[in-house]
């Protein structure tokens, strides 16, 4: 029943085929999927059958479906039981985020090459099963899933999430809830903002006053706060768990007002400046000329990079208004330099290709244009790219005038228009090979709760998370409003405060 790891996919696949019932449904589009006749029923002796090394993605589905459906759901070893299982294979080749789902009345079987493939795998089977299963009480079931066959893989290694948390600081709670609700749609990357003028939200050992003077504050007087370095370990741990990488950011030379504040010797005038709790951007900037200011970058790049395992820091780079451009360059070469020092690359926003760009070097495209030469020439010369178009794919940006929480500078944003673009063909004159992925990120300068952020995250960010995952080929806005729709009973049963917009037909039943 099972093919080999190599056998799974063949390289450069035909289009997406997708038809039939929940199989249709599934969110992001599967490259492939099918229903077959008949249905499997979990039921109170229906076991999950986990081989070695898929025990925690195992022990994550059955955390799922023992909450909802009450049944005991023992993980075993394959073998133990016949049929009546939920089979999780991993079949040892290369493929890092590719599974293969077959349902068939006697059980079901998912494999994967890598442990995150099942857990992607985990993403598609839940949404094959009936929204109640997202419940966190005991329902009457019946739990069957349709019979058929899926297999997947992404059409971008990098699909992510970012979240700001210095605008308004959100608890650790309140971050994990966030990614439990990334893990859904198959982000594998989780970016946290966690330094910007009005807050410095992490620990750092060395130089304390950032985070207990400088976290204290947040847009408009509201209450501020940091994260002890265990604390940011517990949401890298818990990203990982869900098989996200997180990407730290502390934004530079610009965007620096509460460290300023913390430690006057970091001004060239040698005075600290008030907190500040405004939302205005590009007032602040590091010292570029001090010595200081470099041992300050050691240390704070060193200590966050002991504490992340992923590759990447993001050094920010955005909106140096406050900094001269011979400063910007020199200072952005030099610091991708630390970041190296430190086992670690940079990513950072755009406006880094203006320096001279690290190999290793990232750049996040937040322009609200295709047309950017600079970006364009950077990507032919081989940078990479993550796209986050502001117009596009921030996801702060009001859905229509009347949008109560949000900003509309880079335009309105429908959810119509965030999956109305494709971002391999995205950037004129960049090369498909250098675009890495894409990310939407949420900046919370009006952002204050998690129905905030779910208000605004859903329903677009499963829409950039379809961009990022799903082939070209399954890019379909018609069929997508009615994948989407079909969300809403799920959303519902997670406590998901969606916004419910008109361009979509969304199911009512109630979960
Ligand atoms: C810009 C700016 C941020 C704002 C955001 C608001 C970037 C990269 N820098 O995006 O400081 O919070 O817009 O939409």
């Amino acid at each position: 029943m099972l093919l080999a790891g190599a056998a799974l996919f063949a390289a450069g696949e035909p289009a997406a085929a997708v038809d039939g019932g929940a199989y249709a449904n599934v969110v992001p589009a599967p490259v492939t999927a099918r229903a077959d006749r008949g249905t499997f029923a979990i039921d109170r002796h229906t076991a999950i059958a986990a081989d070695p090394g898929a025990d925690g993605v195992a022990g994550y589905l059955a955390g799922i479906l023992r909450r909802s459906t009450g049944y005991p759901l023992p993980v075993v070893r394959p073998g133990a039981r016949g049929s009546g299982t939920i089979a999780l294979r991993l079949t040892g080749g290369s493929d890092a985020e590719g599974y293969r789902l077959d349902v068939t009345p006697r059980g079901v079987t998912l494999a994967a090459d890598r442990p995150a493939g099942l857990f992607a795998g985990v993403q598609t089977l839940r949404q094959l099963l009936p929204a109640a299963v997202e419940r966190d009480r005991r329902g009457p079931g019946p739990w069957t899933v349709p019979a058929g066959h899926v297999a997947d893989h992404p059409r971008f290694a990098y699909r992510g999430a970012m979240l700001d948390v210095a605008r308004h600081f959100f608890s650790v709670a309140q971050v994990e809830r966030y990614i439990d609700q990334l893990a859904l749609y198959k982000v594998n990357t989780f970016h946290l903002h966690l330094a910007d003028d009005q807050g410095w939200r992490i620990m750092i050992r060395s130089w304390p006053r950032l985070a207990t003077y400088g976290g204290g504050t947040a847009v408009d007087g509201d209450p501020g706060g940091y994260y002890t370095q265990q604390q940011y370990q517990q949401i890298v741990a818990y990203a990982a768990a869900r098989y996200i990488t997180v990407i730290p950011e502390i934004d530079m030379p610009g965007h620096v007002n509460a460290a300023l504040a913390s430690y006057a010797e970091l001004n060239c005038d040698g005075v600290a400046p008030p907190r500040y709790t405004g939302t205005d951007v590009g007032f602040s900037s590091l010292c570029v000329g001090k010595d200081i200011t470099y041992r300050f970058l050691d240390d704070v790049i060193g200590e966050l990079a002991a504490i992340t395992p992923g590759r990447y820091l993001h050094i920010g780079g955005d909106e140096a208004q406050a900094t001269s451009q011979a400063d910007y360059v020199a200072f952005m070469n030099r610091v991708q330099g630390i970041v190296a020092a430190h086992g670690k690359s940079a990513l950072a926003w755009h406006q880094v290709v203006a320096a001279t760009v690290a190999p290793s070097t990232v750049a996040q495209y937040w322009d609200t244009t295709n047309d950017n030469p600079s970006v364009a020439a950077a990507a032919a010369r081989g940078t990479g790219l993550v796209l986050s178009p502001a117009n596009l794919a921030y996801l702060d940006m009001k859905y229509n005038s009347q949008t109560p929480l949000g900003q509309d500078w880079a335009a309105l944003v429908e959810v119509a228009d965030a999956y109305g673009w494709d971002p391999g063909a995205y950037l004129l004159g960049a090369p498909a090979g250098a675009i890495r992925g894409v990310e939407a990120p949420l900046w919370t300068e009006t952002i204050r709760t998690s129905d905030d952020i779910e208000y605004m995250a859903f329903p677009r960010l499963p829409a950039i998370a379809e961009l990022g995952w799903s082939p070209a080929a399954a890019h379909d806005w018609a069929a997508f409003r009615l994948r989407l729709g079909a969300q809403a009973p799920r959303w519902k049963a997670l406590g998901i405060d969606f916004y419910p917009s008109p361009q979509v037909p969304w199911v009512s039943q109630a979960a």
